[in-house]
């Protein structure tokens, strides 16, 4: 894959609608894994054929692994489009691809050039290194920013260090784009950025605090590993290699906040929706999708599922996250205007059930321990407060506990940043569903004030004992039960 290679390709390819010669970068994204380039840099793709001033620079903040992928073909790769009609497409929206530890100049160039006024971030919730109200500044990677600061390995150190030197310079700062599932992504994060700035350089916090804005946004497109089924499939549709090629469902969605003080731009002539109630959307989003399917991903692999389709197709598991969404979580949510419950949930489980997807449950289940408090654990303090059920719920969270011990019995590997904590507590598990909910609860981060809470804890321990073994059969036979209250 290379511009050379472009004109070759067959017609069915779409191809950029624009001269990528004329435009300029605009934007600074920190972490182009995969759901950056099947989403925000598509729907990029489709802005420069408007306005040629907003071309990313991708940066990675560890690995040069995108950048040696993606250099040697002038940031060119195929978008693969999974659905009934499969179709493939270049993408040409990122012009310049860089790997923060190995090129700190340039990075630091291109924050301060006066073109870029926007700086976007999908870094997972792990990259934020949050606290519950600012950021963890014991955070190994924080403390050692907080004692170079002009020498930064965060995303939020280097967010800092660019509008320090702005500030330093007389120009003006850019605006701060989260596009990660986390509830109040934006706030989150100007809470974050503002914290550490105070840290180091109090006139600097207060300017970041006048003149940064950070809006908030809410991200939707389901986007499966990169595997090398996708790898070949692109290689022989095209007729060329393409060295990282992304894959996607069909359907993506977009929606921002209004605050962009350095020039927005025309974001809406390429469908995204900008709304001033985005935290609304972004709730619901990740309470009616991403809890449902961190719910298929540890049930289902305790039973056996190896895909999110695949899951689907077992009744019991379908129907427990239908019925958990429809009377548990929607019953929590207060509902942006226009958002059709019945819709939404009718499109979601239909999207999950899309048989042109493989995607993995293993994914989904990665960093359990950042993804459960934003998904399912604020709806059951919600639930709480408002007198609701949360025993369902707690088969969630139960459903993760086992997969930890599971994986911490097997001496399996476990993807998350507390996994060396998470796994000395699955090893100490005992079977007595107590004392084995008493060693995760202890896990400050995750559970909060919730451990204390003595509904919560009964129904953790409940749930957790109604998962018997965490076999297949036990999780099966209390899915059905659960179905069936
Ligand atoms: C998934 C999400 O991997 C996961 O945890 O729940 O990546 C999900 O596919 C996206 O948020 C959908 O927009």
């Amino acid at each position: 894959m290379s511009p050379a290679t472009l004109p070759g390709l067959p017609a069915s390819v779409q191809r950029p609608g624009y001269d990528r010669d004329a435009t300029r970068i605009g934007i600074v994204h920190f972490g182009p894994g995969a759901f950056h380039r099947a989403h925000q840099a598509v729907y990029v793709d489709d802005l420069l054929a408007h306005d040629p001033g907003w071309a990313v620079c991708a940066v990675s903040l560890r690995s040069p692994d995108v950048r040696d992928a993606l250099q040697p073909q002038d940031g060119l790769y195929t978008l693969a489009l999974l659905g009934e009609r499969p179709s493939l497409r270049v993408i040409g929206s990122i012009r310049e691809v860089l790997c923060a530890p190995q090129q700190r100049r340039a990075v630091m160039s291109r924050l301060v050039d006066p073109d870029v006024r926007l700086v976007t971030l999908t870094i997972t919730e792990k990259g934020y290194c949050l606290s519950a109200d600012g950021i963890d500044a014991a955070h190994p990677d924080v403390s050692r920013d907080l004692v170079q600061p002009e020498q930064p390995i965060t995303a939020i150190g280097w967010l800092v260090a660019g509008l320090r030197e702005r500030r330093e310079r007389g120009l003006a700062p850019y605006t701060v784009l989260s596009c990660d599932n986390l509830a109040d992504n934006g706030g989150r994060l100007r809470r974050a950025v503002l914290d550490y700035a105070r840290r180091v350089d109090r006139g600097l916090a207060g300017w970041i605090e006048d003149h940064v804005g950070f809006p908030r946004s809410m991200v939707d497109s389901i986007t499966p590993a990169t595997d090398d089924a996708l790898r070949a499939q692109v290689a022989s549709a095209l007729g060329v290699e393409d060295a990282w090629p992304v894959q996607r469902e069909a359907y993506a969605q977009w929606v921002v906040e209004d605050d962009f003080r350095a020039g927005r731009p025309p974001f809406e002539r390429v469908g995204v929706v900008i709304s001033s109630e985005v935290e609304g959307w972004d709730r619901a989003k990740l309470r009616l999708l991403n809890a449902p399917h961190s719910a298929l991903a540890y049930l289902g692999l305790l039973t056996g599922m190896g895909t999110v389709a695949e899951a689907m197709r077992e009744p019991v598991l379908a129907g427990f996250i239908e019925r958990i969404m429809r009377e548990d979580i929607l019953p929590t949510l207060a509902l942006p205007v226009g958002f059709d419950p019945d819709a939404y949930i009718g499109a979601v489980l239909e999207r999950f059930r899309n048989p042109a997807i493989a995607h993995l449950l293993s994914q989904i289940a990665w960093d359990g321990s950042q993804k459960l408090p934003v998904r399912v654990l604020g709806t059951m303090a919600d639930a709480l407060a408002q007198g609701g059920r949360i025993d369902r719920l707690a088969l969630v969270v139960a459903g993760w506990l086992h997969f930890v011990v599971r994986q911490a019995r097997a001496g399996a590997e476990l993807s998350d940043p507390m996994s060396a904590q998470l796994l000395r507590i699955g090893a100490a598990a005992t079977g007595d569903a107590a004392h084995d909910v008493a060693g995760f609860l202890a896990l400050e981060s995750v559970f909060g004030a919730l451990a204390t809470d003595a509904r919560f804890v009964a129904a953790a321990v409940e749930a957790y004992a109604a998962l018997g073994d965490g076999g297949p059969a036990a999780v099966a036979r209390a899915l059905a039960a659960a179905v069936q209250a």
